[in-house]
């Protein structure tokens, strides 16, 4: 049997070429050597307010771009979490073996809590869900960027806690970053990694934003005082623009090294503007098509949520056995 795979995206903010380069990018390319499930984790993005029909719309333009990316729903199932009960079912389980002390470490939450004034519980929990999410389908893989590293080190303390008390129960999961995009940092402020949620017009670079303004955020991202690219020095705004111009090409160390090594920064960015447009311009088309399918969207939520839900069903049901619970 194939390795499962699972991994989500919040449906909040505009998805941007961090989240494409950090994971969208990979389960893309891996979508044919393993059964993957891909989410949107419409529960995860209501731990911050959000606007009701704003939220319903973003979690059809994420499904849109998921498949626009080149997910292939065919192949892969794509659906929404909370289309499937057993997320928050499962969720509420894991609460009662993951001590308080593990969430209030996580970066994550501190940088969140940090921000408000009261903060929900569902901040706290937010990893819990997570961990919900990955155990539920049993997946051996989770292809994320960086930054959910410390989540999937939870999800997996989780799992062997609950193993270790219950009895083998879930997969341990292993996390899968990609080798180059990992991380990609903000272009106004290259020491902020690139976030759906930061308000600059010239943060991020958005999968449907049209040339013009791609060409236009680049220009005008952040480098250093220097005045060409010298690797030995380079500052973090300029190795986040070789990162993304490797990410997308594929090209490897070497190759980038010759090609930009003495490239004064205006042309070092017009090439990264032009690689990012002509990578980016089949989504815009794609999007267009898939958008414009009556019924096509619904379909492909609809039959994704109705191929996961035996799997989650078989989870909870041994779940429940474990722990004594009335089944
Ligand atoms: P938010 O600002 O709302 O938290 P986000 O931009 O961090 O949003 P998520 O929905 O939290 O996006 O993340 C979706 C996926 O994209 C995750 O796998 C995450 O690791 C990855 N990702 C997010 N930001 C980046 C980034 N700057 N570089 C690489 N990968 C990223
Ligand atoms: N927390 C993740 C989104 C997410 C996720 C998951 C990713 C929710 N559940 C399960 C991988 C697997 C984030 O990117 N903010």
């Amino acid at each position: 049997m194939k390795t499962r795979v699972f991994s989500g995206m919040q449906p909040s903010g505009n998805l941007h070429i961090g989240n494409y380069l950090g994971a969208l990018k990979n389960w893309v390319r891996i979508q044919h050597d393993y059964e993957c499930i891909f989410c949107i984790v419409d529960l995860h993005a209501v731990t911050l307010y959000q606007h009701p029909s704003e939220l319903r719309s973003k979690i059809r333009e994420i499904a849109a771009l998921y498949l626009a990316a080149g997910i292939d729903p065919r192949v892969s199932a794509v659906m929404v979490q909370s289309s499937v009960a057993a997320h928050a079912e499962l969720a509420w389980m894991l609460t009662c073996v993951t001590p308080v002390g593990w969430l209030e470490r996580m970066t994550q939450y501190k940088a969140k809590a940090a921000k408000q004034e009261s903060v929900g519980d569902g901040i706290l929990q937010y990893p819990v869900l997570m961990a919900a999410d990955i155990l539920l389908y049993q997946a051996g893989i989770v292809p994320v960027g960086d930054d959910q590293a410390q989540h999937l080190e939870l999800t997996r303390d989780i799992a062997l806690r609950f193993n270790s008390l219950y009895g083998e129960t879930f997969v341990v999961p292993s996390t899968s970053l990609p080798t180059v995009g990992a991380r990609i940092m903000g272009l106004d402020d290259p020491e902020q990694k690139m976030s759906k949620s930061a308000s600059g017009a010239n943060h991020a670079v958005a999968l449907l934003d049209p040339p013009d303004r791609i060409r236009k955020t680049i220009m005008r991202a952040t480098t250093d005082s220097q005045p060409c690219v010298q690797f030995e020095t380079a500052g973090p705004g300029v190795l986040n623009l070789l990162s993304i111009y490797q990410a997308f090409s594929g090209w490897d160390d070497g190759q980038i090294r010759q090609h930009f090594e003495g490239m004064r920064y205006g042309d070092l960015k017009k090439q990264v503007a032009e690689m990012v447009v002509s990578q980016l311009a089949p989504f815009r088309e794609r999007y267009q098509q898939i958008v414009g399918e009556p019924g096509y969207l619904d379909r492909v939520l609809h039959e994704g949520a109705e191929r996961v839900a035996p799997i989650a069903q078989e989870t909870v049901r041994l779940v429940k056995e474990r722990m004594g619970l009335y089944s």
